[in-house]
């Protein structure tokens, strides 16, 4: 029935009083607006603006906030968002540890963005807590470490390290636990300040959405990630933060199942004539083994390793897989192929590259959810293509 006297008024108000919005649904609602009535002005009730806040985000925050054992969790529109959230809380002449082994875009914004505002970073092996403590000034404020890092997957000693920064006034130390994910390990609980996510990777786990989670369980911290939430603005969609909520809700069970292919693979690459190394945290001849297995509760999906011979030998490598997919990212259902010096980590400087390892013959698998029978045999018949390159 007509509502008011002319058309368009109807099409813009009938049925849209926000204050109907009630109804049982068992799955959380995508609420797309932009804005929220006030009942009077300057005063809103729980949200104001999607920027500063949104009921779908709200959902998602608080599904991750719980899964990494956190009092606050807050998103952002990439990882690299998060990274750069956490990193306006310093100032200029403020000074990063950093673990040397890092994600090659996290690396290219400490050396080409951060750089800018005269805060420099001190890039050190972060597997020995003793390298952070040396590098450790009376001007840093931020010690950064992945926990199974990108893409030598070293496990670094959480605690040790949080032992080694919390000697500093004012130094808080951020885990970007995007490898290992909260079912396998929980920096926080481990004396991390924060952790962030490149959440496009295993949360959400299905390759379609890009974002970035941080949490932590200091009021101070959260108050000023919250302003720079809102006051930098790099905020997700709502559609993408209902995305993100429904990816988690499988991640214990992708996870479990991921681990369980990537330790196949692992074995079967070191099994294998044309393998010169292989990188799994899982395995015993993995460097940081041991402290994976004390720290973690599982190794992840993540396996990187050296090809015999040469970039040609990678390209044919890649071109001859028939199931795993040679693109950057990882932590999705299908199997991926990263070729970090010539990918994911080619913003690194060359010489530093060859410092970590990181040859032109280093391959990074994401390890998929595909049956493990057609990824062994899968990487069997391009490994036997590849040597022949
Ligand atoms: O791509 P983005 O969501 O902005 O996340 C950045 C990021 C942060 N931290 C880690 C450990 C990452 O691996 C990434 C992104 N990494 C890739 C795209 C990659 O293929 O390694």
């Amino acid at each position: 029935m007509a509502t008011f006297p002319h058309f368009g008024t109807d099409a813009i108000h009938a049925g849209q009083d926000c204050k109907q919005w009630k109804s049982k649904a068992v799955i959380p609602g995508i609420f797309l607006s932009t804005t929220y009535q006030q009942d009077v002005p300057g005063q809103p009730d729980l949200y104001e603006y999607t920027r500063g806040g949104n009921p779908t985000r709200t959902v998602l925050q608080s599904c991750v906030a719980a899964l990494e054992n956190a009092k606050h969790g807050l998103v952002a529109a990439s990882g690299l968002a998060a990274t750069s959230m956490v990193l306006q809380m310093l100032s200029a002449g403020d000074h990063i540890v950093s673990v040397n082994d890092v994600y090659g875009g996290t690396n290219r914004f400490f050396r080409k963005v951060l750089s800018k505002y005269n805060i420099e970073c001190s890039l050190v092996d972060a597997t020995n807590a003793e390298n952070v403590e040396k590098a450790i000034t009376d001007k840093t404020k931020v010690v950064w470490v992945e926990s199974s890092t990108n893409p030598t997957l070293q496990c670094i000693d959480i605690q040790a390290v949080a032992n080694t920064v919390h000697k500093h006034k004012d130094v808080i130390l951020v885990v970007d636990n995007t490898f290992m994910t909260p079912y396998f390990l929980r920096p926080l609980d481990l004396g991390a300040d924060v952790v962030l996510h490149s959440a496009t990777k295993y949360l959400n786990g299905h390759t379609d959405v890009l974002m970035g989670v941080l949490c932590t369980n200091s009021d101070s911290i959260a108050d000023k990630l919250t302003f720079y939430q809102y006051a930098v603005g790099a905020v997700p969609s709502p559609f993408d933060c209902y995305m993100v909520n429904r990816g988690l809700k499988t991640l214990h069970v992708r996870m479990r199942m991921h681990q369980e292919n990537a330790m196949a693979v692992a074995k079967f690459l070191e099994t294998s004539p044309h393998v010169v190394k292989v990188l799994y945290p899982g395995l015993p001849s993995h460097p940081t083994h041991e402290v994976a297995k004390r720290q973690c509760k599982g190794y992840s999906g993540m396996v990187s390793f050296v090809l015999k011979g040469d970039l040609s030998n990678v390209t044919k490598f890649s071109q001859s897989t028939k199931v795993f997919i040679l693109a950057e990212s990882l932590g999705g259902y299908e199997s991926l192929i990263d070729v970090p010096s010539v990918m994911t980590h080619a913003s690194v400087p060359a010489e530093e590259r060859e410092q970590l390892g990181i040859k032109d013959t280093l391959v990074r698998l994401s390890v998929g959810l595909e049956e493990c029978g057609d990824l062994v045999e899968d990487l069997r018949q391009a490994l036997e293509a590849a040597s022949s390159a």
